[in-house]
């Protein structure tokens, strides 16, 4: 189908330090997908290696494999790596990044460049874990990381819960950074002619992936950034010592992590969507409806999040409303199961092993989605809560469930990606060896929930009915697991050097990634694409019209230059990182961790401003896209959903504190002249930066420059009166003793770190202004820089309504 033109194919084989570079450098979506997924691969090599130290250790009782501390530094590391940097990343960022704009007929994400930033601090936030293995031990806390659990390091000098929260905030930064992405991407770029009702399955799940998680991750990072805070500071909402709430530790925590379980399934099931109509040779079965549910799992998701509290004892009108909706969420998750099936039904099969594996994952993820139902009914809970029966049900909807479906997409597209096939007998070995092993594994953990056994201990005694003959049958499954994953890593390797060459489309896919070669050129496709999509099956439709391709003409081919700086923004991040996770802002320099976390700080914001002075493209070029706001801007108003949530997640704890008398303000607050005055300083500044967009906009270039100028001014203005508030009143009241002022310390705060970012923004198109990189044709940063600051804004006149007027 495709036309053969010869791709600029480089003659000699690059070396390695310049495959290296080029992957440092890249903007391109498909390598950038490509090193999210190898990351993921090993996030599930090492939490999975670890998983197998839990079941050596767990396999006879009083066992001393691992005990105590060691035991819950391996779980807490085994669960956190399983989830950040396997299950979350290879679907939504894996195969979102490397497949969106080439099921979408693109040629690149809305906003490469900021996605090259995301995958590196990304994978430096792994890194960081990392580090925490060698230099004072890991996090133990459980990847829950509850309240109080976090507050006491039992080993001296183990910083294991700074670095975990640290990276996590540096994964949720790139992770909301991905979602705004592709958002922005479905909506600005795609094939002209391609209405949304027209977009592959796997396109929409990925889409409501990333509203959910911009939506929802503010939760884990509330939970995240108030743990930190306290650890570093004794800021504490959740203290009881001193009227806070440990609860609300968990209403933050869950609030994501929750919704977080479907950011684990849709992706996946969109994967199986397009699986399931490849192999069967037919449509989708109820494609809008399949849509719908999607979006009702997004909304119905979203308010689920108390069924992992049932046993802490809330109030019973909530536990209700949670355990009914917690029921309802099944019924779109049925609906698309049920879609899955139907489209298979009447098919002509090709049973192939992505297709295995998608039928594998029906069966299997059937009785964890219904264990699951049980777990939402509350007497049941309270029955299981804290044992094993949950161990079981979300390994049973996670890793064989939804990991088969990582499984199902990589047999897929391995061909698209590599070039290759792999092997489909080593597939189906790779296959029945997860089944044998999964259900070994798992399906004894039911009963041993039943039979009272709890999670999370390191061993057991002897002589309780059957805890000795089922964990032992579920250790060898752990290790007929570790089997098949060594067959699956070895078929991939295989593959690459002797897998038969795969041609364009092996599968007969109806998607346009099959109409591109294998692997892709750098510009992805070859011809130029119709403009007519009868439906979401454009290759199926226009080989019967019998269509014919133009190949493209590569002038009008402009792909994003090569850039060094958003790697060398993330590296600064993950010094910083380092430095505050082992150190903080007032450590001496005698300690090399303080230094290096100013040294990580200049690095980011050096590599922030060369970024800014690197045009994206070599050449201006008009880039055509969908509505009438451009990519940046599209991008910031995705990413202020996050914003607007992570405030209000922080102040509805607040706001609950208040209302349940545990944080009753103190007699001297902060003044609220010197408040009222800044409030005047900060809002005026917002006009000064709309005043000089227009200025830019008619092309006045001295006053725009002078406009940007005030606002970064008042801006500092604004930044100096509050430092001195915060230090007058820090100096009055004690912080750690009481909430009122956590909460005002832990807010306010954050908003300072606000003005600080935005600040940097403003200050970015003003460096682009006086290097002359700023025209009539390129606006860089300057709409999103002025979006973002009038978001500041806003969100400070919330502030001072509820901290300094309420
Ligand atoms: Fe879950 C705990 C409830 C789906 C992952 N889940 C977890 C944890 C994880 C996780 C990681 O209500 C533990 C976290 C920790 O470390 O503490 N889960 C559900 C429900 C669904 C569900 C109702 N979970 C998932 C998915 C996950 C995941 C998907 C990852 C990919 N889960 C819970 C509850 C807990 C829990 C409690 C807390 C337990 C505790 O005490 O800590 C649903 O989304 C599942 C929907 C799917 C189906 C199957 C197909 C539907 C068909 C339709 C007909 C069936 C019906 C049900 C109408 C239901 C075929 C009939 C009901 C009968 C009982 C027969
Ligand atoms: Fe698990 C607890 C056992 C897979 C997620 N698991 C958790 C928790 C979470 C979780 C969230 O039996 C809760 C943590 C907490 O309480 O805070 N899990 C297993 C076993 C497997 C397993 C045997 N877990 C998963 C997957 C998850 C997940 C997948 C999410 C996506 N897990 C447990 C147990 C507990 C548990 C106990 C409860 C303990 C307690 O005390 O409560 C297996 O399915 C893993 C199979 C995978 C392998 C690795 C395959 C090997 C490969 C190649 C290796 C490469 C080599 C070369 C050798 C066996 C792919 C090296 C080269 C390099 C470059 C590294
Ligand atoms: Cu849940």
């Amino acid at each position: 189908m495709a036309v053969n033109i010869p791709s600029s194919a480089p003659s000699r084989k690059p070396g390695f330090w310049e495959v290296l570079w080029d992957y440092m450098t890249t903007g391109d979506h498909k390598k950038i997908g490509i090193m999210y997924m190898l990351t993921s691969v090993l996030g599930f090599a090492i939490a999975g290696l670890l998983a197998v130290a839990i079941r050596v250790q767990l396999a006879v009782p009083n066992n001393e494999f691992l005990v105590g501390q060691q035991y819950n530094e391996v779980l807490t590391m085994h669960g956190a790596i399983m989830l950040f940097y396997f299950i979350i990343p290879f679907g939504l960022v894996g195969f979102g990044n490397y497949l969106l704009p080439l099921q979408l007929g693109e040629r690149d994400v809305a906003l490469p460049r900021v996605n090259t930033f995301a995958f590196y601090l990304f994978l430096f936030s792994l890194i960081l874990v990392a580090v925490s293995f060698f230099i004072g031990g890991p996090a133990a806390a459980g990847w829950t990381f509850y309240y109080p659990l976090t507050m006491k390091n039992s080993v001296a000098g183990s910083h294991g819960v700074e670095v975990l929260m640290v990276s996590i905030l540096l994964n949720g930064l790139a992770s909301l950074l991905g979602s705004a992405n592709f958002a922005a991407t479905v909506m600005n770029l795609r094939a002209k002619g391609m209405g949304v009702f027209k977009m592959p399955m796997f396109v929409w799940g990925i889409l409501a992936t990333s509203i959910l998680q911009l939506i929802a991750l503010s939760g884990l990072t509330a939970a995240a950034l108030t743990t930190l805070l306290e650890l570093k500071l004794g800021l504490s909402l959740f203290n009881p010592a001193n009227g806070g709430v440990p609860v609300l530790f968990q209403q933050f925590f869950w609030f994501y992590s929750h919704p977080a379980v479907y950011v684990m399934l849709l992706p996946y099931l969109g994967i199986a969507a397009e699986i399931v109509s490849t192999f069967s040779r037919k449509p989708l079965f109820g494609y809008k409806v399949m849509v719908y549910s999607i979006l009702g799992i997004v909304l119905v998701g979203l308010l689920v999040w108390v069924h992992h509290m049932f046993a802490v004892g809330l109030p019973q009108g909530w536990q209700l409303f949670f355990a009914i909706a917690t029921v309802i969420v099944g019924v779109p998750t049925g609906v698309k199961l049920f879609n899955l099936i139907g489209t298979m039904w009447g098919g002509h099969l090709q049973m192939k092993s992505p297709l295995y594996w998608v039928i594998a994952f029906i069966f299997n993820f059937t009785i964890g989605g219904i264990t699951g139902v049980a777990l939402g009914l509350i007497p049941f809970d309270y029955a299981v809560t804290d044992g094993y029966f949950v161990v079981a049900h979300f390994h049973n909807v996670l890793m064989f469930g939804t990991s088969y479906l990582v499984m199902a997409g990589l047999y897929y597209w391995w061909p698209k990606i590599t070039g290759r096939l792999m092997s489909e007998k080593m597939g189906l070995w790779h296959l029945w060896l997860f089944l044998i092993g999964s259900w070994m594994t798992f399906m004894p953990q039911y009963i041993l929930g039943f039979l009272g056994m709890p999670r999370r201990y390191y061993t057991y005694p002897e002589g309780n009915y059957l805890w000795n003959e089922l964990n032992y049958i579920s250790t060898i499954g752990a290790f007929i697991l570790l089997i098949g994953g060594l067959v699956w890593v070895y078929n991939m390797v295989w593959s690459l050097r002797n897998g038969e060459k795969a041609n364009d489309n092996p599968w007969g896919g109806y998607t346009l990634e099959w109409l591109t070669s294998s692997p892709p050129a750098p510009h992805n496709f070859e011809v130029v694409l119709p403009t007519h999509f009868a439906s979401e099956r454009p290759l199926y439709d226009w080989k019967k019209a019998g269509v014919k391709f133009e190949p493209v003409n590569m002038k009008d081919v402009h792909l994003p230059q090569p850039t060094i700086w958003p790697f060398v923004s993330a590296l600064g991040l993950l010094l910083f990182g380092l430095g505050i996770s082992y150190s903080w802002f007032n450590v001496p320099l005698s300690d090399p961790w303080a230094v290096l976390l100013w040294v990580g700080f200049g690095i980011t914001l050096y590599g922030i401003f060369k970024w800014a002075g690197t045009p994206e493209f070599a050449e201006p070029a008009h880039h055509h896209v969908l509505t009438s706001v451009p990519n940046g801007a599209m991008g910031m108003w995705w990413f202020f959903i996050s914003e607007v949530t992570l405030f209000g997640v922080l102040i509805s704890g607040y706001v609950y504190l208040r209302m349940v008398g545990k944080a009753p303000p103190p007699e001297e607050r902060p003044d609220i002249w010197l408040a009222a005055l800044n409030t005047l300083i900060l809002v005026s500044s917002s006009f000064v930066i709309h005043k000089a967009e227009q200025d830019f906009a008619k092309g006045i270039f001295s006053k725009f420059r002078l406009g940007l100028m005030l606002t970064m001014i008042l801006g500092g203005i604004f930044f100096l009166f509050q430092t001195y508030e915060f230090v007058k009143f820090g100096l009055e009241v004690d912080y750690t003793q009481n909430v009122w002022a956590a909460c005002f310390f832990t807010l306010v705060g954050l908003h300072g770190l606000h003005i600080i970012i935005g600040g940097v923004g403003v200050a970015l198109p003003y460096y682009q202004a006086l290097t002359g990189k700023l025209n009539h044709k390129e606006h860089g940063s300057l709409t999103p820089a002025s979006m973002y600051w009038h978001l500041v804004d806003v969100v400070w006149l919330v502030i001072i309504t509820i901290f300094y007027i309420w």
